[in-house]
């Protein structure tokens, strides 16, 4: 790997992102600088300490501050790349807002200057980074700006982040990396840059190309856990077990049907197919019946898990989990936390939450009069259990501790547990 101690990289944005991206490449001896608008991000980086879950990044964060190669503001400072890492969410009609980007791109141009390199890793809509070129070309006349017919004075790229929360450190530097210059130039600066860090291969192509790449990549993940989810519902009205079916199907050479769960979560799967249905509504079909199936599938787990809360009036109730998936604490368009949320507000009180990633209950359990308890808690009173979240912590409960209890277990993660016959066990527990 490259190693120019003296370069000074800024990171825009240090959320699950930005603050692993900003810590791999302070590692290699760069001098970073994050910049986050939220002054207890900044405030916890500086002391070294970090304010998300993921598997050894605080002693990564912990490390680099020490040696004084990253530290973080709320100001931007000249640097010679800049890697913007922020949010893109969608507006109300599922159109991609592209709005942090954009006023990322208006801080960089305040300290841009010639020889520079300004990297979009943010998910965004096919034609993002040429907007980010002529903002910076409005904002800097001074400057020429790439793909814009002459010479230019700075490099931009889009490099989409690829990783996989929960592994984001391994995944930084294993992946490989899609990069798109907005001119060859651009591509091969931004791949000098990565090749710092990133032991994947590292393929260079043109800037829309690789945003679409990104795009096609979470629909693909989207397209297919939307069919594990449609096949769920099948199983459910036939009576047969999803779970075996698909251990069963995936015995052949050419099936891999991923796992239904009660909905896609997470600030990537959930949102980016939207970027695609957005840009060519009438010729996506299938991505967004995707989209509404997976979003389906959370007032189908609803519905389910009422008529089995109601098969035992005044029993309490566990819901296991928030989290958009297991063993993280990223609760971000979690239908988990939407499932146990609906059940709170229709069942009050009788609704627990066990959730170890959780301090306390979400805004959204608010006036329900749900409470959050441990797994030994729930284990201990609870009758009625709803699994939501594959965390190891739940997966690791043995059958003799389940005994007895009605489950519905929306992930599967207990194929020995009986299925619930709510009519019977209902009388049981009134007799
Ligand atoms: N899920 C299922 N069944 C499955 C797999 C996942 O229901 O078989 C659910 C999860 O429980 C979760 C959601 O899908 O609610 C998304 O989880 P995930 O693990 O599929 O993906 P993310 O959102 O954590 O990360 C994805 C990854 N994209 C792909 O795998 C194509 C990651 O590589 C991207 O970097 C990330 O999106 C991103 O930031 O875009």
């Amino acid at each position: 790997m490259l190693a120019d101690p003296d370069l000074s990289v800024c990171v825009l944005g240090l959320g699950y992102i930005g603050l692993p991206t900003a810590a791999v490449i302070a590692r290699t001896g760069a001098r970073v600088l994050g910049v986050d608008v939220s002054e207890t991000v900044v405030e916890t980086v500086n002391s070294g300490r970090i304010h998300i879950e993921e598997v050894d990044l605080d002693a990564l964060v912990s490390g680099v501050v020490a040696r004084g190669l990253l530290s973080a503001s709320t100001q931007i400072a000249p640097a010679e790349v800049f890697v913007i890492a922020v949010p893109t969410p969608f507006a109300d009609d599922h159109r991609p807002d592209i709005g942090y980007v954009l006023r990322a791109a208006t801080a960089i141009a305040t300290v841009l200057k010639a020889g520079d390199t300004v990297i979009l890793e943010s998910t965004s809509p096919v034609g993002a980074t040429e907007q980010v070129r002529d903002l910076l070309a409005a904002l800097r006349p001074d400057l020429r700006l790439p793909g814009l017919g002459r010479e230019a004075d700075v490099a931009i790229a889009y490099c989409p982040e690829r990783v996989l929360p929960g592994r984001i450190l391994h995944e930084l530097i294993a992946n490989d990396r899609v990069i798109g210059g907005l001119t060859p130039r651009c591509g091969r600066k931004a791949l000098a840059f990565y090749r710092r860090f990133v032991r994947g291969a590292c393929v260079t192509t043109t800037a829309r190309a690789a945003e679409m790449t990104k795009l096609a990549e979470n629909a693909y993940r989207d397209v297919n856990i939307a069919f594990a989810n449609e096949l769920s519902l099948v199983a459910d009205r036939l009576g047969v077990d999803v779970w075996e079916v698909i251990r069963l199907a995936n015995r052949h050479p050419r099936v891999g049907i991923l796992q239904p769960g009660p909905g896609v979560g997470g600030h990537c799967i959930a949102v980016d197919p939207w970027f695609l249905v957005a840009a060519a509504p009438d010729d996506t079909p299938l991505i967004r019946a995707a989209r509404e199936v997976n979003d389906g599938k959370v007032t189908h787990v609803v519905e389910q898990a009422s008529r089995l809360i109601e098969a035992y009036p005044g029993a309490p109730v566990a819901c296991l989990g928030l989290a958009f998936k297991a063993n993280i604490d990223d609760f971000r368009e979690s239908p988990a936390l939407a499932v146990a949320a609906a059940l709170a507000r229709r069942f009050g009180p009788r609704v627990a939450v066990v959730e170890p990633y959780a301090a306390r209950l979400p805004t959204a359990f608010d006036g329900t009069g749900a409470r959050l308890i441990d797994l030994d808690a729930a284990l201990a009173r609870c009758p009625v259990m709803v699994v939501l979240v594959d965390h190891d912590l739940f997966r690791s409960v043995p059958a003799e501790e389940r005994a007895g209890k009605a489950v519905l277990d929306t992930r599967g993660i207990w194929p020995d547990q009986p299925r619930p016959q709510p009519a019977a066990a209902a009388l049981r527990l009134a007799g």
